[in-house]
């Protein structure tokens, strides 16, 4: 099986961003799962080090952005360029699931994900956070995140938390959630089918 890596670059005035991603690093798959995420914004590291773990990824996500400005540039642009390298690293649609579903408890809060590869970028996001940051990432930072990422990697991603009192739990079983879709919708059928009436995604 031809493996499904990327590796890009991404400059900007705003942002260097490099990633390096493996999506096939599953226990079991004989690929050693490796992850080394540095935002320079720690909650951000966090949730992306939790969405590679449970998406069963090696990823190395290296961003130097103008934090001095704020976390803006820095969360929209690493999401994009993960989703360019998620992308990258998947090809062509085909003999995958396609659609994966991700349901994530932590403690009290209860997320889930829908995630569709299909070409057809979408984001809808409802994720009921209250406090305005968490550390050092801006809560309005979260739906910016998946949105990035699902237009950059070409999916509908429907990401809901379904309750839960402490954001901090939210926010990351939103991210797990997202892991769990990713990892059921990237598995590999056995085949070269397009999962499509349409023959081609
Ligand atoms: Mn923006």
């Amino acid at each position: 099986m031809e493996a499904r890596t990327a590796t890009i670059e991404r400059k900007t005035n705003e942002t260097q961003i490099s990633v390096a991603i493996n999506l096939d690093c599953q226990p079991g798959s004989g690929n050693k799962q490796e992850i080394d995420i540095s935002t320079g914004i720690g909650f951000l590291d966090h949730m992306y080090h939790a969405l590679a773990k449970h998406s069963g990824m090696s990823l190395t996500l290296k961003c130097q952005g103008d934090l001095w400005i704020d976390d803006h540039h820095t969360a929209e642009d690493s999401a994009i360029a993960l989703g360019t390298a998620f992308k990258q690293a998947l090809g062509e649609v085909r003999g995958i699931k396609r659609y994966g579903t991700g349901f994530a408890p932590l403690d009290e809060a209860l997320s889930r994900a829908v995630i569709d590869i299909c070409s057809r970028p979408y984001c809808v996001s409802n994720l009921g956070i209250k406090r305005e940051k968490i550390g050092d990432l801006s809560t309005e930072m979260f739906p910016h995140i998946f949105y990035s990422f699902a237009m950059a990697s070409g999916v509908t991603l429907h990401v809901d938390v379904l309750r839960g009192d402490n954001d901090h739990h939210r926010a990351e079983s939103a991210f797990k959630a997202l892991a769990i879709a990713i990892r059921e919708a990237i598995t590999r059928t056995g085949g070269t089918d397009v999962p499509s009436t349409k023959g081609v995604l």
